[in-house]
C-alpha cells in the first residue's frame, strides 16, 4: 500500500471526466488500497480516483471512523439510480480544497448502484451523511467540486483564501 498525493484545486485535471472500470483487476484493486490509506492518512471521510490523479470512476469511503474503527467501502462505477425529491443541506469539505468548508444542498436520499471491490453489484440506500458524502464523490467522477454548487461570489472567495494559503504554504 502507498500514500499517493492529493491534486489540489485549480489543478485541470480535477475538472475531468472519469471513466469506467472495464475489469475490476488486480490493478484496480490496489488502487483502492492505495485510496483508502491516502483517505486515512489525510483525516478524509472519502476520496475519489481522480483526486490521486487517476481519471476511473472509483471512490472510497469510511464516514464512521469513530472509536478508531475502520470501515473502507469501495464503490466502482457508481450510479445513482433515485434521488429524494426532498433536499438536505450540509456543510461540506473537500480535501482537494483544504480548509474551505460551505453549506451544500442535495437530495436527501439516494439510491445506488455499483460494483464491489470483487466485481460484484450491489445496490445501496442512503441518507444523512452516507448520501452527502457519496454524492460529494460522485460529482468527482463528473470533474464537479462542491464549491461548483456555491454561489459565483462564495466559489470565488473559496478559490482566493484556497490560493492565498497555498502561497503561504510555499512561502513556509
Ligand atoms: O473528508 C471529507 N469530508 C467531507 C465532509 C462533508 C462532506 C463531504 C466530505 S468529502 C471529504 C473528502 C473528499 O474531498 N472527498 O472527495
Ligand atoms: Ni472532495
Amino acid at each position: 500500500m502507498a500514500i499517493r498525493p492529493i491534486l489540489t484545486a485549480p489543478d485541470p485535471r480535477l475538472k475531468a471526466v472519469s471513466e469506467p472500470v472495464a475489469k475490476v483487476d488486480g490493478e484496480v484493486r490496489t488502487l483502492i488500497e492505495d485510496m483508502i490509506e491516502t483517505m486515512y492518512d489525510a483525516d478524509g471521510i472519502g476520496l475519489a480516483a481522480i483526486q490521486v490523479g487517476q481519471p476511473k470512476r472509483i471512490l472510497v469511503l469510511d464516514i464512521d471512523q469513530r472509536d478508531g474503527k475502520k470501515n473502507p467501502q469501495a464503490f466502482i462505477n457508481p450510479v445513482i439510480t433515485w434521488a429524494s425529491e426532498e433536499m438536505a443541506v450540509a456543510e461540506e469539505g473537500c480535501l482537494s480544497i483544504p480548509e474551505i468548508w460551505d453549506e451544500v444542498e442535495r437530495p436527501a436520499r439516494i439510491k445506488a448502484e455499483y460494483l464491489d471491490r470483487d466485481g460484484k453489484k450491489q445496490t445501496l440506500e442512503a441518507d444523512g451523511l452516507l448520501a452527502t458524502c457519496l454524492q460529494h464523490e460522485m460529482d468527482h467522477l463528473e470533474g464537479i467540486l462542491f464549491v461548483d454548487h456555491l454561489s459565483k461570489l462564495k466559489r470565488s472567495m473559496a478559490m482566493k483564501k484556497l490560493q492565498k494559503a497555498k502561497k503561504l504554504k510555499a512561502a513556509g
